[in-house]
């Protein structure tokens, strides 16, 4: 039984949220303090496995010592220029990232959200300049399930209510088709002239992990080639390692027109998003025409430089291939024993269970809950879809001590 002053502690911090900060979130009920790795630490001093690494920001693991270090030396001696004069980290920096994903260049933004903005503004300017669309007509095309934030151009391409519901009116010149589907994704680019681009997530993330059909990303890249399309990859949660590969979309050797990266480009430690793309797209936004007071900002550059060099200089993609697939066979184990899990999916370190509706109300949450409680956290969505997503530098005993969590509360939830 906690001790009064243990509830004090969590219930204070939760209750000064609650007082004094917008209700814009329904967290799991635990206060965090402290991080490193593949753990976070409450403020009772409780452990817990993180299989959230903040939706897929935390991939190098909590406050990894390289990237702190890089960011510490930056902050202390050049911490923001503004874009209005040059510094000595973002041209390294560009040149850096844009051989490290082999295009010509990046434009530099801070979350994830604005960097799929900004591909949409360079593939809207790139249609009227390139493809030669007439003005104020170019159309995006996106998929159902989608997300890519909470801005009014995110929320105007959603279909989930809870995305867009009470915020309109919304941004014209935005379609839907179903994910997973060549013939639709065909049949739209037959049927209007006027489209710049397909913007599209290669595993659909908030969407429950959603990983489509063998040859899709070939499939999409055939097609966009085929009708002067650009393809949009939005890689912000399943780039960077996660999925078992640097990105996504080289499961099947596919290079976008437009790349979106953001979330663990920084390993957590600040918002660094961006766009690549060639010069034919890039070079359609002219000075002046774009841009962000931290974009590119000194200390982002040095931080991402060093998260992303530690990707690599830890192999964290073949680590994520090998101990996503440890899990999944976990999982598959699991439900073989279990009338609770009804699906296992997923690709890499990105993988989520489907629980089946329990009789007496409890949904996913309640197995979260469970889950927070034998030491694991980890968050559902869309009601029935927990997704677990721990840092990329897990090892196989620590995956296998997290499964035994996992299973220990599913099966005592069936008992
Ligand atoms: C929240 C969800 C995940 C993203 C993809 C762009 C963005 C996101 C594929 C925008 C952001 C975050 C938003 C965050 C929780 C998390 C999330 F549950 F909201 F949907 F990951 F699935 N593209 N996803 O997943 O990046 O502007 O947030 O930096 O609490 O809203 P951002």
């Amino acid at each position: 039984m906690k001790d009064a002053m243990e509830l004090i502690k969590s219930d204070y911090f939760i209750d000064l949220e609650h007082n004094y900060g917008a209700h814009n979130y329904h967290p799991i009920p635990v206060v965090l303090e402290s991080a490193k790795g593949i753990f976070m630490w409450d403020v009772e001093g409780k452990k817990y496995f993180d299989f959230l690494s903040a939706y897929s920001a935390v991939n190098q693991g909590h406050c990894h010592p390289r990237i702190v270090d890089a960011m510490i030396k930056q902050v202390q001696k050049l911490a923001l220029t503004s874009r209005a004069f040059h510094n000595n980290l973002l041209g390294e920096y560009e040149k850096f990232i844009t051989q490290y994903f082999g295009y010509d260049k990046v434009l530099p933004m801070n979350t994830g959200v604005e960097g799929g903005e900004t591909a949409i503004k360079l593939a809207r300017r790139w249609g009227y300049a390139v493809k030669g669309i007439a003005e104020n007509k170019a159309e995006i095309v996106f998929v159902e399930g989608n997300f890519w934030g909470r801005t009014m151009a995110a929320i105007s391409s959603s279909n989930d209510p809870s995305s867009y519901a009470g915020f309109g009116p919304f941004m014209p010149g935005f379609s839907l088709i179903p994910y997973n589907d060549l013939e639709a994704l065909e049949n739209k680019f037959k049927s209007n002239p006027n489209i710049a681009a397909f913007m599209f997530e290669p595993i659909q993330g908030e969407a429950g992990v959603v990983v489509p059909h063998e040859c899709y990303l070939q499939g999409v890249r055939d097609l966009c080639t085929k009708y002067n399309v650009l393809m949009i990859a939005d890689e912000v949660q399943t780039g960077l390692c996660r999925t078992g590969k640097m990105l996504a979309c080289d499961h099947e050797n596919v290079k976008p027109d437009l790349l979106v990266l953001g979330k663990a480009l920084s390993g957590g430690l600040m918002p660094v998003s961006c766009v690549l793309a060639n010069d034919e797209v890039m070079l359609g936004i002219k000075p002046g025409e774009h841009g962000s007071t931290y974009g590119g900002n000194p200390v982002a550059c040095a931080v991402a430089m060093e998260a992303l060099k530690v990707l690599t200089d830890e192999k964290l993609a073949e680590n994520a291939e090998a101990m996503g697939k440890i899990f999944r066979e976990r999982m598959e184990n699991l439900m073989s024993k279990s009338n609770l899990i009804t699906t296992v999916r997923g690709r890499g370190l990105l993988n989520a269970i489907v629980i089946k509706p329990f009789g007496d109300g409890k949904s996913a949450y309640d197995v979260c809950i469970q889950l927070k409680d034998n030491g694991l956290l980890a968050k559902q969505t869309h009601g029935d879809i927990i997704r677990f997503a721990p840092p990329l530098v897990i090892n196989e005993d620590q995956i296998h001590e997290a499964c035994d969590i996992i299973e220990k509360v599913v099966l005592g939830l069936e008992a």
